[in-house]
């Protein structure tokens, strides 16, 4: 994938406006729906001397942060799985919110920024083309901070629709093992309409929506493996599960700040806030020989490789 040190530059984005989340019994997509044609009320990306300070996200991965199930609950690896820590590269994500309240519903929350939806692959999805991909350490996003509603937020939420990592895995090679990498790039958003993209240097056209669990794997030597993963498969922590659900098949990883982030409206310097998830076994596969490693070319297929939780931090 061709991506910036930090990201691709923002088109508009529209905030806020038009969501349709889960009290609403939203349809398609990925529950964060939304047509793309509602306000623009800011280019999040873009500075100008009159925005004042901003309001900076950090996105990193962390392997040895906990591994979380769907309610954010400690998880272990399922009798009959392996798995391993993935080596991230990029993620792409589509939608944050900060939420003030355990039970603000999903949407009800400060938005603080959702990428367009088109309807170019059939059902509206959320367009990979354009959202900003994150190297792990980079900068994810930055808004002025006087677009920010003041007030203390605990917790915040955010929506992934690409991760792209690098994986052990194990060959036959004229008879022998060989150990190798390779790189995987998944897409975990409900519906996410791909055109193209370049996975370790092959470069992958597609052209319609891709479901949650669309996976490809570039094993050097043996070409682009494709699979899928079943629907809700998928782990996507959250933690609000019993105040806040969020739709089926959605990909809104929540997680709480390390202490609420507080916004006055007096700020005079930018604000700082790490996202951190958990890349802890985050990559699953059925193992029946039980030997722990990955063998995709001897059938052992992906089951899940959804992130195992979310936490922030005001730096
Ligand atoms: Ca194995």
């Amino acid at each position: 994938m061709h991506f910036a040190p930090t990201h691709r530059p923002f088109s508009l984005l529209t905030l806020s406006f038009g969501l349709c989340l889960a009290a609403s019994g939203c349809e398609g997509a990925s529950g964060l729906d939304g047509d793309g044609s509602g306000s623009e009320t800011g280019e999040a990306g873009s500075e100008t001397a009159a925005e004042g300070p901003h309001l900076i996200f950090m996105l990193e991965v962390d392997p040895d942060a906990p591994r979380l199930d769907n309610l954010g609950q400690p998880a272990t690896v399922p009798e009959g799985n392996a798995a391993q820590s993935p080596e991230f590269h990029a993620i792409a994500a589509h939608y944050l919110e900060l939420a003030p309240m355990d039970w603000t519903p999903l949407g009800g929350g400060e938005v603080i920024f959702q990428t367009p939806h088109t309807e170019a692959g059939g059902e509206m999805a959320v367009d990979f083309a354009q959202m900003p991909v994150t190297a792990p350490g980079g900068e994810f996003l930055r808004i002025p901070l006087s677009q920010v509603t003041p007030g203390a937020y605990p917790h915040g939420r955010l929506a992934l629709s690409y991760q792209e990592y690098d994986l052990d895995f194990r060959a036959e090679f004229n008879g022998q093992p060989v150990d190798l990498t390779g790189r995987l790039g998944s897409f975990v958003e409900s519906l996410t309409y791909v055109e193209s993209f370049d996975l370790a240097g092959t470069e992958l056209s597609y052209n319609e929506n891709k479901a949650q669990g669309f996976w490809a794997f570039n094993l050097p030597g043996w070409g682009v493996e494709e699979g899928q993963v079943p629907a809700g498969a998928i782990t996507v922590p959250n933690p609000l599960d019993d105040t806040s659900p969020i739709p089926a098949d959605s990909c809104v990883v929540t997680g709480h700040f390390a202490a609420p982030l507080v916004i006055t409206g007096d700020e005079r310097e930018d604000v700082i806030v790490t996202i951190t998830l958990s890349s802890n076994q985050s990559f699953e596969w059925s193992d029946p020989n039980g030997n722990g490693v990955f063998e995709p070319l001897a059938g052992e297929l992906p089951v899940d490789m959804g992130i195992r939780g979310l936490s922030l931090r005001v730096e």
